[in-house]
């Protein structure tokens, strides 16, 4: 089963641990949208289960995560057919840093090497803004330069050096939700020339997948941020977890994205054309028709877990290659043409090839579901 090294990287208070409780609790159960559910280990599983009982009940929060201690989850993406067999499809391995490592990782050296390491195994990065750290920062209140100058940066140093896609998730999106929308908040990011120029260097340069996502760990009208920072949980309210599960989904599509634009920068190598006076230039482009000889050479280059059915992959190469660019119209067509193929995909589900497929085919519709409603969250086309 293919591994994904996934990094949560933020610091202490942003709301890592309590989103990663969260995203199993609402994908534990295979449901119409997601159509797969994740798997733990009985430890891991107890210890998640025990955090989110501790945030969607009336007493404290979770604790913050110690210093020592690198909580590493392992969740397995399963799907279930109609006749309620299991198949495993992928699994994600979840880092979760505790976020004073971050700020201070520069001064421990043997944990700057270990997570050196783990940063250069990762195949996504997942960089934590604390929603309420934002809501300061669009308030124009005096702690947003702290944001700005300590957190944002760190951040920024450690995206800087990797070559893997990444997306920016905005964590408590119930504080920011009707207040500000997620366009108003990019662009007052977009001031900060630092953040500006990672956008830049990784989408135009670098041609990496970047996003800018909004999840609620536990949703609307959960919890009140009082005026002296107390997070007060609002009396009987239940959690409403808010697109926690997109984060995950994008990693597989992100990768594959990723993967084609390397092919296509090797094949205009031997074509000894740049990228670079070539910005634009589709697969097509390159390869003519993706069929026969074109596909063969582009499945030649692409790892074990895009070696899908051919209709598959070129429906997903299309998707991908599509990218931002599309319109409302567009984007909503697509996700209801993915929707129903995600519907027919899983009647076919019958082993792990076919699991997989089915897997992949959800991901791309969540994707789909995310930019639709949030086509600000798709950083590429800055
Ligand atoms: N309103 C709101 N508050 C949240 C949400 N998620 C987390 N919080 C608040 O943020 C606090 C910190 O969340 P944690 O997940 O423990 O933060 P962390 O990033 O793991 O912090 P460290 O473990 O210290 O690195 C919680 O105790 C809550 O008060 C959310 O979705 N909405
Ligand atoms: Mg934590």
């Amino acid at each position: 089963m293919h591994n994904y090294n996934v990094i949560v990287l933020g610091p202490s208070g942003s709301g890592k641990t309590v989103y990663l409780a969260s995203m199993y609790k609402s994908l534990s159960i295979q449901k119409g949208h997601t159509s797969f559910f994740l798997e733990t280990n009985a430890e891991q599983r107890k210890l998640l289960i025990n955090k989110y009982t501790q945030i969607a009940g009336p007493g404290d929060w979770p604790p913050p995560t110690q210093y020592r201690e690198i909580s590493e989850w392992q969740f397995r993406v399963c799907v279930e057919n109609e006749s309620q067999y299991k198949f495993p499809a992928f699994q994600f391995t979840y880092l979760d840093y505790a976020g004073e490592r971050i700020v201070d990782a520069k001064q421990d050296g043997a944990a700057e090497a270990e997570f050196e390491t783990r940063l250069q195994e990762a195949d996504a990065l997942v960089g934590i803004l604390d929603g309420r750290r934002i809501l300061s920062l669009m308030r124009g209140e005096s702690d947003s330069q702290i944001f700005l100058l300590r957190e944002l940066q760190n951040i920024l140093d450690i995206m800087q050096g990797t070559r893997c896609p990444g997306h920016f998730v905005i964590t408590k999106w119930d504080l920011l939700d009707g207040k500000y929308s997620l366009g108003e908040v990019r662009d007052e990011l977009l001031k900060n020339e630092d953040f500006k120029a990672l956008v830049k260097q990784r989408s135009k340069t670098m041609k990496l997948p970047l996003r800018l996502i909004p999840i609620s760990s536990v949703g609307n009208g959960f919890a009140e941020l009082q005026p002296d920072g107390e997070m007060r949980k609002i009396p009987g309210a239940q959690p409403k977890p808010f697109q926690v599960e997109m984060p995950l989904a994008c990693v597989l599509p992100d990768q594959l994205k990723t993967q084609l634009e390397k092919i296509k920068e090797k094949e205009l190598k031997i074509q000894s054309e740049s990228i670079e006076t070539e910005p634009d230039l589709s697969l097509w482009d390159i390869f003519g028709e993706l069929i026969g000889s074109g596909l063969r050479t582009v499945r030649q280059y692409l790892r074990d877990e895009f070696q899908l059915d051919d209709n598959l992959l070129k429906l997903l190469i299309s998707y991908a290659e599509m990218g931002a660019r599309g319109k409302r119209e567009e984007a909503e067509k697509r996700s209801e043409e993915l929707r129903l193929e995600k519907e027919e995909s899983l009647k076919l589900v019958r082993d792990d090839k076919t699991a997989i497929e089915h897997a992949i085919r959800s991901f791309g519709y969540l994707v789909s579901v995310l930019e639709r409603d949030f086509p600000e969250s798709n950083l590429s086309s800055i």
